[in-house]
């Protein structure tokens, strides 16, 4: 008998109550984003409000402007008008207005915005009540210009039906790490949560040991037994300033943990500082594998890309380090099966997101389905690794949309053999998937 298709009005019936409710309970289900370089207030903002000043180097982005020159925006106007016709460097001279109108003007009127970063912009408008239609750039800055910045965190939140928001404290960066040693206190809202990030331990141990030493925290490039230590205590110091629930690194595709017997300097950081350090506090590690930097440095922020990595690295650091909890995602498309496959073997692997170049509906859908084949409920599927806050908003409007429809197919398909699933069971997975397993991989 084929069982693929429901066959009676009752089963029908059924089958379409079923994902009225799935999308209803995804809908309301609020998510804790594992993943954002989003900012309170207190780190500075470049679009201030009538109560908060401006600040040109501020770390939370917001706002019409910032939304239309995302990297991921820029990358796609000079596939239209290209360096030939635009030189990058009068590109990056431009006012962010300017820059902001261009974008609109190649990718959103000369042609239709249907990429996935130009349709963000729109869902972003319209759940926030402004209306797409009226094609008003000007109208919707002015808009913005009303708000205050904290209010409008608020507002996003609620909106995108984001509880809480993970950020990304990269230490290394000048800007960030002089606004939390002037004050103790800037990472101090409820609403977020710190991340310690640390990619320069691991990628260029040499120039991080300058930069250690520097700081107080003498460290040679042998990394010796004295240069352990300090990077050990710059770790724990970091990690309590910044009141990290996990450390993360972006890993390039070259990356490779080779077992106790490698003995390159990354491996060596990551087996005698890093994982002796988090075991020690209790933290995951999270390992984004995949970013090829820069091969168009041209386009800053813009210009990195991906590449094929190696799952079976994080397997020996899973199975080498049962004292450790790992959170791993990768860039390329043809890791994501060997990844998942990897988390069946090992319950200290937490598989998360569809990072960067994944985060596509196709591809979000064909991942999710995958892992969820393979894993049940015991992944994240999901962050939003918003760069302007009012982003969280499609995001997570967008992959809400995708997870849901994958759920509804699984429980549709379980439903074919007689078993039967409440709503409150329903209720129960979801929450597991926006919220519950990456607050209990936290907790160890
Ligand atoms: O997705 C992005 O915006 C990337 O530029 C990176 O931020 C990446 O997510 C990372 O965290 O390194
Ligand atoms: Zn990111």
């Amino acid at each position: 008998m084929d069982v693929s298709t429901p066959t009676t009005p009752g089963a029908e019936r059924r089958a379409s109550e079923l994902a009225a409710t799935v999308r209803r309970v995804v809908g309301e289900q609020s998510v804790w984003d594992m993943h954002t370089h989003l900012y309170p207030p207190t780190f500075g903002t470049t679009l201030g409000g009538p109560k908060v000043k401006s600040d040109p180097n501020g770390l939370l982005l917001w706002g019409v402007d910032e939304l239309l020159t995302y990297h991921y925006l820029v990358a796609e106007v000079f596939r239209v008008v290209p360096a030939t016709e635009l030189p990058y460097a009068d590109f990056w001279k431009m006012g962010k207005q300017a820059q902001a109108d261009h974008i609109w003007k190649h990718l959103f009127l000369d042609r239709s915005p249907i990429s996935e970063a130009c349709r963000g912009v729109l869902t972003t408008l319209k759940n926030l009540g402004l209306d797409p239609s009226d094609r008003d750039l000007k109208g919707y800055r002015n808009w913005f210009a009303e708000q205050d910045p904290s209010d409008h965190i608020d507002r996003v939140m609620e909106t995108a039906g984001v509880s809480r928001i993970t950020m990304t404290n990269a230490v290394f960066d000048d800007n960030e790490r002089e606004r939390w040693l002037a004050d103790p206190k800037v990472g101090a809202d409820p609403r977020f949560a710190g991340v310690l990030r640390f990619d320069p331990l691991l990628r260029d141990w040499a120039g991080a040991a300058k930069l250690l030493t520097e700081w107080g925290y003498d460290a040679n490039a042998d990394l010796d037994a004295s240069s352990v230590e300090s990077a050990q205590r710059f770790v724990r110091d970091w990690i309590d300033r910044v009141g990290a629930i996990y450390c993360a690194v972006s890993l390039p595709p070259e990356f490779r943990y080779g077992g106790a017997d490698d003995n390159s300097t990354g491996s060596r950081v990551l087996r005698e500082v890093v994982l002796p350090v988090l075991e020690e506090r209790g933290l995951p590690f999270a390992m984004m594998i995949g970013s090829r930097m820069q091969v168009n440095p041209s386009l800053g922020d813009a210009g990195d890309m991906g590449g094929l990595s190696d799952v079976v690295s994080v397997v020996t650091l899973c199975r080498e380090f049962p004292g450790n909890r790992f959170f791993c995602t990768m860039l390329a498309r043809e890791n994501q099966h060997e990844l998942a496959v990897a988390a069946r073997k090992f319950g200290n692997l937490m598989v998360f997101g569809c990072w960067w170049f994944l985060n596509n509906p196709s591809l979000v859908d064909e991942i999710t389905r995958m892992r969820i084949e393979l894993l049940g409920l015991s992944c994240i599927p999901q962050h939003s690794d918003a760069r302007v806050l009012d982003q969280l908003i499609y995001k997570w409007d967008h992959s809400r949309e995708l997870i849901a429809t994958v759920l509804v197919d699984k429980y549709q398909d379980a439903e074919k053999t007689g078993w039967r699933v409440t709503d409150d069971e329903i209720r129960r997975d979801v929450k597991l998937l926006f919220e519950g397993n990456f607050a209990s991989f936290l907790k160890g």
